[in-house]
Order: structure tokens, then sequence, then C-alpha cells
């Protein structure tokens, strides 16, 4: 089910056919505007998820090769690190709750709201509506501890993502990426856009849309919980998150070929 709008108000839920070759989008358009209603998700949300669309649009809304093997490396440096965080945004919480707790149970990652547009009453919303969907912890309150930044984006838990030597951060300005890495931590991060600061400055950059991501981390993770340290050392060693950048680029720019040709 779809929503509309009339006279600034929310009005119907306009039902969307299951046979619609882009219903996976629609309906996470949907969460998002839902999101926006329940006061989870900021305005400036909104945009932050068009820009994330055009760019899935231009992958062919489907995980690439390449966002497979930095789904990969992700799971395999949050089961080495000796703590990792799962940073949480108006936007994550409204998309893909469910799966952003079951990633934290299996990979023993605290999930800790932390906002770019922060209100403490959003922060609450968020907090509660991930405790509705299963959380049993969520941090994200405190905020005792400072990262080098200067939006509110700065204030953390000191036993959450200040104490973390990987964090998974999703749909972010990337402002916070490089002050995490400067501070010797690495980032996993999951952002449609290669272009990004957030892309561009993560230890590993997960080009891949959230809920895809999150389904196929959470399968590796599964997994991957079994394996040595030795074996996900080796997953990592043969990582290279600027291939993978480079690869997914040229993938998008293809993509953008051929849709002209087809489009004539
Ligand atoms: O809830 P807040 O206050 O913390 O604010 C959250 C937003 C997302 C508004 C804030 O972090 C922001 O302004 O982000 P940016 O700088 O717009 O970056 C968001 C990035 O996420 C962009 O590069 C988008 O392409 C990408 N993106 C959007 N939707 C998705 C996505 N990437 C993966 N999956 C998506 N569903």
């Amino acid at each position: 089910m779809l929503g509309g709008w009339k006279g600034g108000e929310r009005m119907v839920k306009v039902k969307i056919p299951e046979s619609h070759p882009r219903r996976e989008s629609l309906l996470y358009r949907d969460k998002i505007v839902e999101g926006l209603d329940e006061g989870i998700v900021s305005k400036e949300g909104l945009i932050a998820h068009g820009r994330g669309e055009a760019f899935d649009y231009l992958l062919g809304e489907k995980t690439v090769e390449e966002a497979l093997d930095a789904e990969k490396a992700g799971v395999a440096a949050m089961l080495l690190g000796r703590s990792s965080a799962i940073s949480v945004n108006g936007n994550t919480a409204a998309l893909a709750p469910e799966k952003l707790i079951e990633l934290s149970e299996l990979l023993d990652a605290p999930l800790e709201v932390n906002l770019f547009y922060k209100s403490e009453e959003r922060v609450e919303r968020i907090i509660a509506h991930l405790k509705k969907h299963g959380a049993s912890r969520v941090l994200g309150r405190k905020g005792d501890a400072k990262l080098p930044i200067e939006s509110e984006r700065a204030k953390v838990d000191s036993d959450g993502i200040y104490r973390a030597d990987v964090v998974l951060v999703a749909l972010e300005d990337g402002d916070r990426t490089e002050a995490l890495e400067k501070m010797g931590k690495s980032v996993v991060a999951i952002d449609l856009n290669p272009l990004s600061r957030t892309a561009q400055k993560a230890a590993i950059s997960i080009i891949d849309e959230l809920s895809r991501a999150l389904d196929n981390m959470i399968d590796m993770a599964r997994f991957m919980r079994d394996l040595s340290a030795d074996e996900l050392n080796s997953v990592l060693e043969s990582y290279d998150n600027d291939r993978i950048l480079k690869s997914t680029l040229e993938k998008i720019a293809k993509g953008l070929m051929m849709l002209g040709l087809e489009s004539r």
C-alpha cells in the first residue's frame, strides 16, 4: 500500500500491485514517509532518500558483485573487531528496524542512535521505535563522549561508538566517517552513492540499498560467525576498497550508457 496526499495531509493508502516492476522501491519510499509521519525521519531525510533512489536506479536496483564483496568484508571486520557498534539515524530506523536489530545481535554490536539533524525528541522516538521492533538495548541517550567534529553528531556514548574500533554507519554525511577513521577506527559504510565523502573515506564502502545490504550481511554473519580469525583475516586481506569503488563507478557509467541507448 502506498501513501496518498491531499492538501498537505496524508490521506489514503494507495494499493500498489504485486506485479509493479518497481514495487520494492515504492515500498521503501512509503516506509520513509511513514517514518516522517511518526517523527522518526527528518524532512531532510526525504531528500536523502531520493538521492539514494537515483543511484539505486542506475545500479539496476539490485546488489552488484562489488557490494557483495564489501558486505562480506564488512562482516569480517565487525567480527574481528575488539568492539563494534552500529550507528542508527532516522532513515535507517524507519527503513529496516528488524534487520538492524538482527545484525546487531549476530555481531554483538550495540545499536546507537546518532543524528545529524538532532533533537532529543527524535532520539527518544527512534529508541522507542527500535524497542517496539524488539531491540533489548539501544544506546544514544548519554552522549558522554565526544568525537572531533563540529556537528551534533559529535556527542556519542562512551560504551558504544566511542569505544568501538569498527563502526557500521549508513546513509550519512562524510564528516563523521572521516573523524572516526582519523581516530583509528575502521568505518564500514552503507551508501548508494560511491562518490559521497562517506563512501570515499570509509575503510569498507558498501554501495548497496540499505535493506538489501542488511539482508546479505545477516546471511553472511550467520555463517561467518563460525569462521576462525585466520579465515576472517584472509577475507579482509584480499579486499580492496579502491577497486570496489572504481568498479562500481564503471558499472554505473555503463548502466547510464545502456539506459541512453534503450531510450532512443
Ligand atoms: O536522521 P538524521 O538526522 O541523522 O539524518 C539522516 C540523513 C540521511 C538526512 C543525513 O544523514 C543526511 O543528510 O545524509 P546525506 O548527506 O544526504 O547522505 C545520505 C546518503 O545515503 C546519500 O549518499 C544517499 O545516496 C544515500 N542513500 C539514501 N537512501 C539510501 C542510501 N544508501 C543506501 N540505501 C538507501 N536506502
